[in-house]
């Protein structure tokens, strides 16, 4: 046997693959190779003996044998093998997936058998037909291709090969290659999907007469979506799952809403009737086709599924984070650790998912224990367009779902015109995300009938593909003819459907005008009783338990190695604070927020980029075993009983969890969600999600969130990125009591404010500008936790000619420049902890003791930043005008020179105080 031949070439690799398959596991490659590999191991082969002569009368029958023959037959089977491969990885380039048939992908080379060296000849060859699944063990060439293109090049392309999980990649290798994709669709299940298809059809054009000019977004192109949702949620059912929380932009939104979420028609409709503030909101509601809606949806096999569809601003892609933190705030309350019972559900526009970056950020918290919702399903509408730019300027890859080739799963690109092969493309995605709980993608290749909105003119940007639109007759007339030309149905079946739903329709229209009763207030369920306007609670503790509680902080397991530099700072500590002897220092302050909160029964959640330890080592809610790595959260065992708490390090995006904890925010009412940016300065990252979500959500959609941003703010030299989370952003943002702004000076201020967000009945989001620095020097007694509350405004004194207002970390600057100058007697120093809502009264009750005092605002931020802009005019309109000590206005935050910045410092103390 030459065997320095047969290892050479194109055969190298495959056959070195094989030889190592042997010798792993001689009965693990099939009988005829295994004479030829025990001959080039030098091993005698086990199993049923097989010997040159037998592979070659397994390869070709008849022909008279010789030494010559079995090596081209062992070439044969070789080629053969890398063929099957080759349609695994590349036989979606020649899928029919595209009902245009536009795609500018040559066939791919690697998918003709010339490619490596088959010739016609060999094509009715018998060889072996491994590792093909699905098919006799032999069979000819020919047998072997043509079931390759059926399995990899029909009206569906699979994107499997790169899963890097063996069982996950065998797992859909077998379905495709035992044809699940090919198994018929029951009749009832055609008819229920005709039946999907003309009420997505019938409502826009239904919409298009009635509603001429108006934007709604039309699904038409794209009418599979209906089917493919009502499939997908048919699948979910039956396995297992009881809730999903839907997330989607404007495309065919209100299709989905109507035919999918059942809002009535006649509230739909009436939106388009009625041009008034006619929703359920209070505040500036929102347009038609960002509403969200939550309904039971009863599925063709009678299991009833919950669904909310998220509220989502215009921002695209800017839901899914919140739609990943609503599903996991769910399957946290129920207990659905695994992710059986509650999925989240995303559809996409091609260019949206390909185009935004938030995307990438959201499919990679997939995985990661503080954000895995057990796998989304995305379903990507394809309609191969983005307003007018097409895919060869939107994007550097050929599919618009490249980016989640990254998280090793399959993704199924399907001919939308198919909706058969559609059904079983979702039965198999539905069946993954069960077994294997990770995500799975769905493109559904498909077209966009009119322009962008349906004024549009989309013949001036994209004038060859409209051509080809124009002679499509749509999916639901092409599959009325299918059904009619099978005998499924007859014509007149079909009319009736389509009659039945444009007079459900019309008589939904002509109800449309009446006055819609307010479906109540967006306050119920999980939310009821959260609706109280008087935002007090009493938040001390006695100081008792607090000591209790700071001991609890330094249990550890047994056995459990602590670091010895905390065991002989941060514990040593907790047990002198516990004792009295020591002051409280921050973390104390905020972890026993935590504990306190946690004993009493709410849950605590904390993410962001390294807060188990702190960005600054202050908290160390989490502890690392010194010996193995263990980790251990004393804080989360303080107390028996105690709810949960979870503190998560988070990927390094700010947008994706942001957006994660504001949705679990939404789910979680009864909780305490934070989230904590490294610096402040990074909070702008997640700028959308502040903007259009956080200030924006109650007025827009009547929803509250109690979300707390924890981010570090102070001017400590650190340059421009490293001092400012952007106060002013948020103050100017800052109205009709949409936020709380505050920044703490003490560990009792941070310990009050916490368990206040909690513990009274209303939710606002609230932003707090945390300290750095004063995370060690910044001190409170036991006893300023177990008495009081949280102080909007601190005082300083009575009778000072000058008061200085100031808010966060300058204060204790102020108090050493103010002794420094000798001026105690003159200066007062009056804290604003709180800047929004803006506690003018606590603030007059604070002038009104020291009368005729002259007042300044002093603040460590240039003057176009910072609380000044705010704080001025709110000052100026209570008829309390004060002068300006603060940095210059500035273009950056703060100076990059250490020196410079120390003289602004100087500058601003001494005006402030001199
Ligand atoms: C983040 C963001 N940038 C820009 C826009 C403006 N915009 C609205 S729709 C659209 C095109 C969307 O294309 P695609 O994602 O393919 O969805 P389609 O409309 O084709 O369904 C753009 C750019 C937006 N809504 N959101
Ligand atoms: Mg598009």
């Amino acid at each position: 046997m030459a065997n320095d031949t047969l290892l050479s070439g194109e055969n190298a690799a495959y056959l070195e693959d094989l030889l190592a398959r042997f010798q792993a596991d001689p009965a693990s490659v099939d009988a005829a190779s295994r004479a030829l590999l025990a001959d080039m191991d030098g091993v005698a082969p086990t199993g049923p003996t097989v010997t040159p002569r037998s592979i070659f009368h397994a390869a070709s029958s008849g022909a008279a044998p010789s030494e010559g023959s079995d090596l081209r037959a062992a070439e044969r089977q070789a080629k053969v093998a890398r063929l099957i491969n080759a349609y695994r990885v590349h036989g979606h380039w020649a899928a029919d997936i595209d009902p245009l048939d536009g795609r500018h992908i040559a066939r791919h080379p690697e998918l003709d058998p010339a490619f490596y060296g088959l010739t016609d000849a060999d094509m009715d060859v018998t060889v072996s037909t491994s590792p093909l699944h699905g098919l006799p063990p032999h069979a000819t060439v020919r047998t072997i291709l043509t079931r390759l293109q059926q399995v990899y090049c029909g009206s569906v392309g699979v994107e499997f090969m790169n899963i890097l999980d063996a069982n996950a990649k065998r797992w859909v290798q077998q379905r495709f290659e035992n044809l699940a994709l090919a198994e018929p669709v029951g009749r009832d299940t055609q008819v229920r999907m005709l039946d999907m298809l003309t009420r997505a059809d019938g409502f826009e054009r239904f919409l298009g007469v009635k509603f001429q000019g108006y934007k709604r977004f039309s699904l038409e192109g794209a009418e599979s979506l209906i089917p493919l949702l009502d499939r997908l949620l048919d699948e979910a059912g039956t396995r297992g799952v009881k809730e999903v929380v839907l997330g989607m932009a404007h495309r065919g939104r209100l299709n989905v809403l109507l035919n999918i979420l059942h809002k009535p028609p006649q509230d739909m409709l009436g939106e388009f009737v009625d041009h008034t503030e006619h929703s359920d909101v209070n505040g500036s509601g929102d347009v038609k086709y960002h509403l969200g809606y939550s309904s039971d949806y009863t599925t063709a096999r009678g299991d009833v599924i919950h669904l909310s569809l998220a509220f989502n601003p215009s921002h695209l892609e800017a839901v899914n984070p919140v739609v990943e933190g609503r599903a996991r705030a769910k399957q946290d309350r129920d207990g659905d650790e695994a992710g059986d019972r509650v999925m989240p559900l995303l559809v996409h526009g091609d260019a949206a998912f390909a185009g935004q970056g938030l995307n990438a950020e959201v499919l990679n918290l997939s995985g990661l224990p503080g954000y895995r919702t057990g796998g989304t399903v995305h379903v990507v509408v394809n309609n191969q367009v983005g307003f007018t730019t097409s895919p060869h300027d939107a994007r550097s890859t050929p599919y618009c779902t490249d980016v989640a080739r990254m998280l090793g799963i399959p993704i199924f690109h399907v001919n939308g015109e198919d909706p058969e092969t559609v059904a079983r493309v979702v039965a198999l995605a539905m069946e993954w995300r069960q077994v294997f709980k990770r995500d799975v993608v769905i493109d559904l290749y498909c077209f966009r009938k009119h322009g962008h909105n349906e004024q549009d003119e989309p013949a001036f940007t994209q004038p060859l593909m409209y051509r080809r639109i124009g002679a499509h007759a749509g999916v639901r007339e092409m599959y009325r003819r299918k059904l009619v030309a099978s005998g499924v149905i007859t014509d007149a079946d079909a009319n009736r459907m389509s009659d039945a739903f444009r007079q459900s329709l019309d008589e939904a229209l002509a109800q449309a005008a009446a006055p819609r009763a307010k479906s109540g207030s967006a306050l119920q369920g999980l939310w009821a009783g959260y609706g109280d306007p008087a935002f007090v609670a009493e938040t001390a503790v006695p100081a008792a338990r607090l000591s209790e509680l700071l001991r609890a902080l330094n249990r550890v397991p047994d056995g459990f190695s602590v670091h010895p530099k905390l065991a002989r700072n941060v514990f040593k500590l907790r047990e002198e604070q516990a004792a009295g002897q020591k002051p409280l220092d921050w973390a104390a302050g905020e972890l026993l927020a935590y504990a306190t909160i946690a004993a009493e029964g709410a849950r605590v959640r904390l993410s962001g980029q390294d807060c188990k330890r702190g960005t600054f080592s202050h908290r160390h809610a989490v502890l690392f075993d010194t010996d193995n790595g263990n980790e251990w959260s004393p804080v989360a065992h303080a107390t028996e009983g105690q709810a949960r708490v979870e503190v998560y390090n988070s990927l390094l995006s700010e947008a994706a969890v942001l957006g994660f904890e504001y949705g679990y925010s939404l789910d979680y009412p009864d909780s305490l969600v934070l989230w904590e940016a490294q610096f402040g300065d990074f909070a702008n990252g997640a700028q959308i999600i502040i903007d259009n979500f956080l200030v924006s959500g109650e007025t827009k959609w009547n929803r509250h969130s109690g979300l707390v941003m924890l981010l570090p703010h102070g001017y400590e030299g650190q340059g421009p990125e490293h001092s400012s989370a952007r106060i002013e952003r948020f103050l100017q943002m800052a109205a009709q009591e949409n936020i709380q702004c505050a920044n703490c000076t003490t560990p009792a201020q941070i310990f009050h404010l916490l368990r206040r967000q909690v513990l009274r009945r209303a939710r606002r989001p609230l932003i707090v500008f945390t300290p750095k620095s004063l995370l060690r020097s910044a001190t409170s007694s036991l006893d300023d936790l177990a008495n009081g509350r949280f102080q909007e405004v601190i005082g300083d004194g009575e009778g000072r000619s000058r008061v200085v207002l100031c808010s966060g970390k300058v204060y204790y600057d102020l108090v050493a420049a103010r002794a420094a100058a000798g001026r105690e007697s003159a200066v007062a120093l009056v804290r604003v902890e709180q800047t929004y809502p803006f506690p003018l009264a606590a603030l007059r009750d604070e002038l009104a003791k020291h009368p005729g005092a002259e007042l300044v605002w002093c603040q460590e931020e240039p003057r176009n930043m910072g609380p000044w802009p705010f704080v001025a005019l709110e000052l100026l309109e209570a008829g309390l005008p004060a002068r300006y000590a603060g940095r210059a206005a500035a273009a950056s935050p703060a100076t990059g020179f250490p020196g410079r910045h120390k003289r602004e410092h100087e500058e601003l103390l001494a005006a402030a105080i001199g």
